[in-house]
């Protein structure tokens, strides 16, 4: 149950990668004290030569740990290509994903514990011992479940379905996607300390990640989104589209893809209402620029408030979380 003071003390964020991790660098600094613990999509993990990599989690261990390179938003600072260029060398493929020197230091201990038998949530628990990124990293699944979209094949009438990292980097999601599926849900089960997490919190918090790659992956693992809606703690998102657009990322390609609307409305009707039964919001956070779709919003039955959420520092992001929170405590679940 929500403690009783105020301040939250357990907050739950489900985040995907780069606007997921920035917004929990802001969560963290205005909810000092807190127990966040963060839900990390595993939907974009992939087999790269021989090395088990896991984007949305590793950056954000290294954006909350300090060894993210802030100018990508993905891998490391300070960061060299040589294994890369090596590889390249030999014409090993594929060429079009980037994996910087230091980087394979983290998927080498990745592999090699999971080569061992260790689950995905203990190595990513002995990863962040070296991090310390502040919050409990929680894979949203020990199960292998991949992302995969199903494109035209090229020059041909038939459809192929190719990895998420193969549309997203080496085609900047610009073959049209007929269709985003999560390669091995049905056999999926929430990792460790999900369920708890969720349904412990006294807030639970949806960044402003990708709805359809990264949330929307994290809820098809079977009894993660019936978590969201049995949990006692208000449940508020803040949307990743601003002014009809996504803030970073390619997530109009992949909204287009499942149908829904690229406006921060189309996302929370997308959500739904968790009034309504079946919708996992009570709270949604706009941006100013959409400040006209906060009454089509509460008309969903979701609490809805503008404000600017353009995460241009640590300022800003720890005004949207102080804002996203303040909106729980308005909408706590009596
Ligand atoms: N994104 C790119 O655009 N190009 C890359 O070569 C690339 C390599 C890469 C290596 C490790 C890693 O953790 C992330 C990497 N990313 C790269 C980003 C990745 O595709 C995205 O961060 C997520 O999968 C989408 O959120």
């Amino acid at each position: 149950m929500p403690s009783t003071s105020a301040a939250p003390r357990r907050i739950t964020a489900l985040a995907g990668g780069i606007g997921g991790a920035r917004f929990v660098r802001g969560l963290i600094a205005a909810a000092p004290g807190a127990e966040v613990t963060v839900i990390g999509n595993t939907g974009d993990d992939i087999w790269i030569h021989g090395l088990r990599v896991c984007p949305d989690l590793d950056t954000v261990m290294y954006t909350l740990g300090g060894g993210i390179s802030e100018e990508r938003g993905w891998g490391r600072e300070d960061e060299t290509f040589t294994v890369k260029d090596e590889l390249a060398a030999y014409g090993v493929e594929p060429a079009w994903f980037g994996l910087g020197d230091r980087d394979i230091g983290t998927h080498l201990v990745r592999t090699q514990m999971l080569n061992a038998g260790y689950p995905l949530s203990a190595v990513t628990q002995a990863l962040c011992a070296r991090w310390q990124p502040g919050v409990r990293l929680l894979p949203m699944t020990d199960e292998r479940a991949e992302t995969h979209v199903v494109v035209n094949v090229r020059d041909g009438d038939g459809r192929r379905a190719i990895h998420f990292q193969e549309w997203w980097v080496r085609y900047q999601a610009r073959l049209e996607a007929h269709a985003i599926v999560l390669v091995g849900a049905d056999d999926a089960k929430p990792g460790p300390g999900v369920v708890e997490a969720i349904e412990g919190a006294d807030v639970v918090v949806l960044p402003p990640s990708n709805p359809v790659v990264s949330i929307g992956t994290i809820l098809q693992v079977p009894g993660i989104r019936e978590s969201l809606l049995r949990t006692p703690a208000p449940v508020v998102g803040v949307s990743p589209i601003v002014g009809g657009r996504p803030v970073r990322g390619m997530a109009d390609a992949c909204l287009t893809a499942i149908g829904v609307q690229t406006t921060a409305a189309a996302v929370a009707a997308h959500y739904g209402s968790r009034s309504s039964g079946s919708g996992i919001l009570d709270g949604w956070l706009v941006d100013t620029s959409d400040r006209d779709a906060v009454a089509a919003v509460e008309a969903l039955g979701i609490a809805c408030e503008s404000r600017p959420l353009l995460m241009s520092d640590l300022l800003s992001t720890t005004a949207m979380a102080t804002a996203a929170l303040a909106l729980a405590e308005h909408n706590a679940v009596p």
